[in-house]
């Protein structure tokens, strides 16, 4: 048993994918064990993505992941971090594949309707930044 922490982004949120992103994650098999609708501050979006700090992208990111409601979730499953990230696809949606959240819905690197953690030791540090443990269940 794994958990991950994934997140409908405001892009996701404002195209109503909100619903078929839980779906996908369900069908899969992945319990959740969190979500909440939440609008971020620039500092709780600075944690999340402090490993981006420095890019090129990285003041866009926050300001876009800021603009706007997210979804963010835990789910718990096998191998629930690589089936998340199977389940969004690859991060720039043009190298998506079809059947994917990202390769069947985003269009822009940028607003790519989904976040999702790339490993268990960022799962863990994400789910800190974002969830309190009264928050999860089990
Ligand atoms: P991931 O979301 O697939 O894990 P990361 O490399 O961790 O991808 O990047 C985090 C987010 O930053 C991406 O989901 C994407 O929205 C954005 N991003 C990544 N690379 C670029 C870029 O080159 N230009 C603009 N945005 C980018
Ligand atoms: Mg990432």
């Amino acid at each position: 048993m794994e958990r991950t922490f994934t997140m409908v982004k405001p892009d996701g949120v404002r195209k109503g994918l909100t619903g078929e992103v839980i779906r996908r994650y369900e069908k899969a098999g992945l319990k959740l064990i969190g979500l909440k609708m939440v609008r971020l501050s620039e500092e709780k979006a600075g944690e999340l993505y402090f490993i981006h700090k420095g890019k090129p992208f990285y003041n866009e990111l926050v300001e876009f992941i800021i603009s706007g409601p997210v979804i963010p979730m835990v789910l718990e499953g096998d191998n629930a971090v690589s089936q998340v990230r199977d389940i969004m696809g690859a991060t720039d949606p043009k190298e998506a594949a079809p059947g994917t959240i990202r390769g069947d819905f985003a269009e822009e690197i940028s607003e790519n309707v989904v976040h999702g953690a790339d490993s268990v030791e960022s799962a863990n540090r994400e789910i800190q930044v974002i969830f309190s443990q009264d928050e999860l269940v089990g």
